[in-house]
């Protein structure tokens, strides 16, 4: 409904302005042609005034004998003591000999009487003394008076004068247009100082988001939307003598819909909406950033009430250097000043809310996050079990065809960890899967092989891989299955493969429980289960090899954590050196001892050193089911949670990843081991 209204009103409201402003566009371009044309005009004018009759040049032989001696010569003018302009006595031009004057066609508009013939001469002395010797026989009265005349061609001094400046005028003009232009190269050279914040308001019908788009985010919706009415209704706060807020931060991992939410409130406020990206402040050009910020908070202030949307606020937000010389960032902390001076310069109930995104507020300045500035925090997270449901049901109504197996709730199962861009890339991905597999529908198993793409990257079938690796990698990651199998904390397995993909030979993926608490025996188990697989190369062929990296890395960080974070070694007991102010960030001196940091390091390793002896335990009690899987997985290339519990037997604490799903979704797509930052290893 409203995207019908939309076009409507904009045509309504917008066209009578919109055809002025084009009228004027027309009439100044207009004008700047004509003053062209009357310059080219005039100038061809000038051209056309000149006389036509040139003087015809001859030699100073010719000169005296046709010219002189035969008394034909009316006067004779020296230009400039250089040239020597003849004036024919009109009655002898008709004589054959002045054929060439006669001919040449007389030009219409010239009046006066000009020279017919001309030479140049080197100097006026031995000219004069050259006439006196022609003429020394002539009869005193009919010598030929030789006037001299200093005469200016005005219009080449003109010329000359104006031709440099008028080109230079033209050039700048030019260059000046080409630059002011909406589109030339340099259009932002005349508003480098200007924000650069796009602005929606009632007429753009641009932001058709509103908070019935925003799946999940329950939470701050409620917060966003009281935002919203403080600007629709601000005497009812006020009336009560409260303050409207002046800011809110939208704090959250990527691709949770900071922005998205941002958009909604665009769309749902009906005020005016300026939206810019805090990288948009910088430029390569001092005192810039701070500019944009002043005209950011004016333009606001005019259009007030509205909202003010910068995304990405930590690039000009980041906590100002303690040391003023040494990030010689200077810039960025104009920029970041100006915003403060800003958001407390203007009165609180000025109509004029700001909201910011960031996904690493720890790092703000702290007098960003004041009281009086940005007032509150909103915290978008990772979307859990039903959250993710809502936004795949969002974004599976535009897929036009659907399979009768797909179902949101199992989709949200599998996804453990997913943000909603990442969802939306899952609902995108299986609609081009299936396309690419000539199908008419988007089937589950589409989205499975959606979600394994984006988690695991792309199957690469032909790598080639000897048969010796093959083997290498297949009992690693049966030690993943076996150890993760028996241990009774460790996450339930779904399924292992040794086919490659992205960067990985093999994985085994699991189905992290989502929890919000981690035991120190999860933890525990889940490194060795990760540590199965080294263990199991250890045990069976008595080499290790490279591929074990992520695992020891996953491994160590984790033990590192225990010991250091989460207080779970009772030599260090309950101390942690986690710093969740995140300001020591450029700290180098730990907050510790040199004792201390020996302690951690050798907890650590007796951690990591344990956790692979009983990895090692684990394989060596299921030795010939290890072996089985290691086999079958070499032959099959994928193994599933039935598979294991064929070999195995039922899990320990009768946790199967699919007990509570059909048997026939084969358990695909999950969280493999390989990945980090997966829910279940996240410190
Ligand atoms: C590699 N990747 O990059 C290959 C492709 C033990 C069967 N050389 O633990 O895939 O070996 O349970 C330089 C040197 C990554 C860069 C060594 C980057 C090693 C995943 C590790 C399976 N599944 N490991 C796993 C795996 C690998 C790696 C490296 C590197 C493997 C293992 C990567
Ligand atoms: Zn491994």
């Amino acid at each position: 409904m409203s995207e019908n209204n939309n076009p409507k009103k904009e045509a309504g409201t917008g066209s009578k302005p919109e055809s002025n402003s084009k009228n004027n566009d027309k009439k100044s371009k207009f004008n700047i042609t004509w003053v062209y044309a009357l310059i080219a005009i005039s100038l061809f004018g000038i051209f056309l005034f000149q006389p036509t009759n040139e003087p015809i040049e001859v030699t100073w032989n010719r000169f005296e004998q046709e010219m002189l001696k035969a008394n034909d010569v009316q006067k004779i003018e020296v230009v400039n003591n250089k040239k020597v302009e003849i004036y024919i006595r009109p009655d002898r031009l008709k004589d054959q000999k002045y054929n060439e004057v006669n001919n040449q066609k007389k030009s219409t508009f010239s009046t006066s009487q000009n020279p017919q013939y001309f030479f140049t001469i080197g100097s006026v002395e031995a000219f004069e003394n050259r006439m006196d010797e022609a003429q020394k026989d002539f009869d005193p009265k009919e010598r030929i008076d030789i006037s001299f005349v200093e005469r200016n061609n005005h219009f080449e001094t003109i010329l000359n004068w104006l031709l440099f400046p008028l080109l230079l005028i033209g050039v700048w003009l030019f260059i000046f247009r080409k630059m002011a232009g909406p589109n030339g190269a340099g259009g932002q050279i005349f508003n480098i100082g200007k924000s650069k914040a796009k602005i929606f308001d009632k007429d753009t019908a641009e932001v058709k988001v509103d908070f019935k788009d925003v799946a999940g985010l329950e939470e701050a919706k409620v917060e966003i939307k009281e935002i919203v009415d403080f600007l629709k209704n601000p005497q009812k706060y006020t009336q009560l003598g409260g303050k409207i807020p002046k800011g809110a931060l939208l704090v959250g991992p990527p691709g949770t819909g900071k922005t998205l939410l941002a958009k909604a409130v665009a769309g749902e406020a009906h005020v005016p909406f300026f939206s810019m990206s805090g990288s948009d402040f910088v430029e390569m050009f001092v005192g810039v950033g701070a500019s944009r910020v002043r005209d950011l908070f004016k333009q606001a202030k005019e259009k007030a009430p509205c909202i003010i949307f910068i995304d990405e606020i930590d690039a000009i937000g980041r906590a100002r250097g303690k040391n003023p010389n040494w990030g010689a960032n200077d810039e960025r902390e104009n920029t970041l000043n100006q915003l403060l001076t800003e958001m407390d310069g203007f009165g609180t109930n000025s109509g004029v809310i700001i909201l910011a995104a960031t996904n690493r507020a720890d790092i703000l300045d702290r007098a960003l996050l004041r009281a009086g500035r940005f007032d509150r925090q909103i915290h978008v997270e990772l979307p859990d079990l039903n959250e993710r449901k809502e936004i795949f049901k969002v974004h599976l109504r535009p897929l036009q065809k659907l399979g009768a197996d797909v179902n949101p709730e199992f989709l949200a199962k599998q996804t453990p960890g997913f943000s909603g861009a990442d969802i939306a890339n899952v609902t995108n991905e299986a609609a081009l899967i299936a396309a690419r597999k000539e199908k008419q529908l988007v089937e589950k198993q589409d989205f499975l092989d959606a979600i394994d793409r984006i988690v695991g990257g792309l199957e690469k079938k032909n790598k080639i891989i000897s048969l010796e690796e093959k083997k290498t990698i297949a009992y690693h990651e049966a030690g993943h299955a076996t150890v993760s199998w028996i241990l009774e904390h460790a996450n339930p397995l779904i399924k292992v493969t040794i086919v490659p993909r992205g960067q990985a030979l093999g994985a085994a993926w699991y189905l992290p429980e989502e929890r919000q608490l981690t035991t120190k025996e999860q933890m525990l188990d889940e490194m060795c289960a990760i540590l199965g697989g080294r263990a199991a190369e250890d045990l069976f062929f008595g080499k290790i090899s490279t591929g074990a990296l992520n695992d020891l890395e996953k491994v160590t960080k984790q033990s590192y954590a225990m010991v250091s974070y989460f207080g779970m070694s009772d030599r260090i007991g309950n101390v942690s050196f986690y710093d969740s102010t995140g300001q020591n960030e450029y700290t180098f001196n730990k907050p510790y001892s040199e004792e201390t940091a020996k302690a951690i390091d050798e907890e650590t390793k007796k951690i990591i050193d344990q956790a692979y002896v009983r990895a090692k335990e684990v394989l060596n009690t299921f030795k010939t089911q290890h072996n089985a899987l290691g086999e079958l997985l070499l032959e099959k290339e994928v193994l599933f949670a039935e598979d294991l519990e064929r070999i195995l037997g039922p899990r320990p604490n009768g946790k199967t990843p699919y007990s509570d799903d059909d048997q026939a979704q084969k358990n695909k797509g999950a969280v493999p081991d390989n990945v980090p930052n997966d829910s279940n290893t996240s410190v």
